[in-house]
C-alpha cells in the first residue's frame, strides 16, 4: 500500500476510510495533503472491493480548518494558479459515494471539501463555517456554489460574507448535514451509513450518484435524461436481473457489481 505523509487509509469490509492527519495543525489542506487525498480517492474509487469511501479528521479538534495559510500566504494570482488545485477537480470526479464524517472545525476548505461528498454526518460539536472574507479572499473550492444550492442564496450571504461558523444542527435544519450524532461518535455512524451503501449494487449506486449530481449541473431537462439514460442503462447489468428476480423469489439478493 502506498504510504502517505499527510493521510492514514484504512478500509471496514467494502468501506474505504481515509483520515486527514494534521491534528496539530487542525489537519489543514496543504497542496500535497489534497493530491495525496485525491491519490488515495482516485485508488479506492478503481478498487473494486470498495463500495463507499468515508473521509475524517484525525483527532477531536477539526474535520479541516481549511486550506493551509501559512503556505498561501505569500502566493501570487500565477502561484495559485499553477499551484495543484486540479487535485479539487480530481476529488470532485470521484464517483463512489463519499461520506464526511465530521468532528470539531470544518472551515473554509474543510468545509468545501465536506461539500465534496456526497453526505455529511457530523458530531455535536463541529463547527462549519467560510471564514476567508475574514482573511482578504473569498471561498475558492466551490463554497460559494455548493452552498447557495443547497441552502439558498440568503443564509449563504451570511455565511461568505460574516465569515461566522454554524453549528452542526444548524448545518442539519437547513439540509446541509444529513445527521447530528453525540460528539465522537461520527466517524462510527459515518461507517453505518458507508455500509448500508456498500451493499447495494455497486454500478447502480454510482449511476445513481451521477443522476442525483447532474440536478446540481444541468437544467431539469438534460438532468431528466441523464436519469433516464442511467435507467435504461442498468438494464444491461447482472445485477438488476438479480435484484428483480430475487425480489420475485423472496430471498436476498446476491450483488455481483457486474
Ligand atoms: N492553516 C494553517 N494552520 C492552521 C490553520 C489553517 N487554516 N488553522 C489552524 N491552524 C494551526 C494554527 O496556526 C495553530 O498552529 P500553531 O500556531 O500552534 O503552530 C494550530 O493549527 C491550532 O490552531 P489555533 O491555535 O488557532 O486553535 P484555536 O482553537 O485558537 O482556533 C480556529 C481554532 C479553527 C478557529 C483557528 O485555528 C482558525 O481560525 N483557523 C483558520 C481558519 C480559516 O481561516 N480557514 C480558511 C482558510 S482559507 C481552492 C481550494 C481551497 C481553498 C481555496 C481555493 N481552490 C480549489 C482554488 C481554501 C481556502 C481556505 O480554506
Amino acid at each position: 500500500m502506498t504510504n502517505y505523509q499527510y493521510i492514514l487509509i484504512d478500509r471496514d469490509e467494502r468501506v474505504g476510510i481515509v483520515t486527514l492527519n494534521r491534528p496539530k495543525e487542525l489537519n489543514a489542506l496543504n497542496f500535497h495533503l489534497v493530491s495525496e487525498l485525491a491519490d488515495a480517492l482516485e485508488a479506492f474509487d478503481n478498487d473494486e472491493e470498495i463500495r463507499c469511501i468515508v473521509i475524517t479528521g484525525a483527532g477531536d479538534r477539526a474535520f479541516a480548518a481549511g486550506a493551509d495559510i501559512k503556505e498561501m500566504s505569500g502566493k501570487s494570482p500565477i502561484d495559485m494558479m499553477r499551484g495543484g488545485f486540479e487535485s479539487w477537480n480530481r476529488i470532485r470526479r470521484i464517483q463512489t459515494p463519499m461520506i464526511a464524517a465530521v468532528g470539531g472545525y470544518a472551515l473554509g476548505g474543510g468545509c468545501e471539501l465536506a461539500m465534496h461528498c456526497d453526505m455529511i454526518i457530523a458530531s455535536e460539536n463541529a463547527r462549519f463555517g467560510q471564514p476567508e472574507i475574514k482573511l482578504g479572499v473569498i471561498p475558492g473550492a466551490g463554497g460559494t456554489q455548493r452552498l447557495a444550492r443547497t441552502f439558498g442564496k440568503y443564509r449563504t450571504m451570511e455565511m461568505v460574507l460574516t465569515g461566522a461558523n454554524f453549528t452542526a444542527q444548524e448545518m442539519a435544519d437547513h439540509a446541509l448535514v444529513n445527521r447530528v450524532v453525540p460528539k465522537g461518535e461520527h466517524l462510527t455512524e459515518a461507517i453505518k451509513l458507508a455500509k448500508v451503501v456498500a451493499a447495494q449494487p455497486p454500478v447502480a449506486v454510482r449511476l445513481a450518484k451521477d443522476a442525483v449530481n447532474s440536478a446540481f449541473e444541468t437544467t431539469l431537462e438534460q438532468g431528466l435524461a441523464n436519469e433516464r439514460k442511467n435507467f435504461f442503462l442498468l438494464f444491461a447489468t447482472e445485477d438488476q436481473s438479480e435484484g428483480m428476480k430475487a425480489f420475485l423469489e423472496k430471498r436476498e439478493a446476491d450483488f455481483k457489481g457486474r
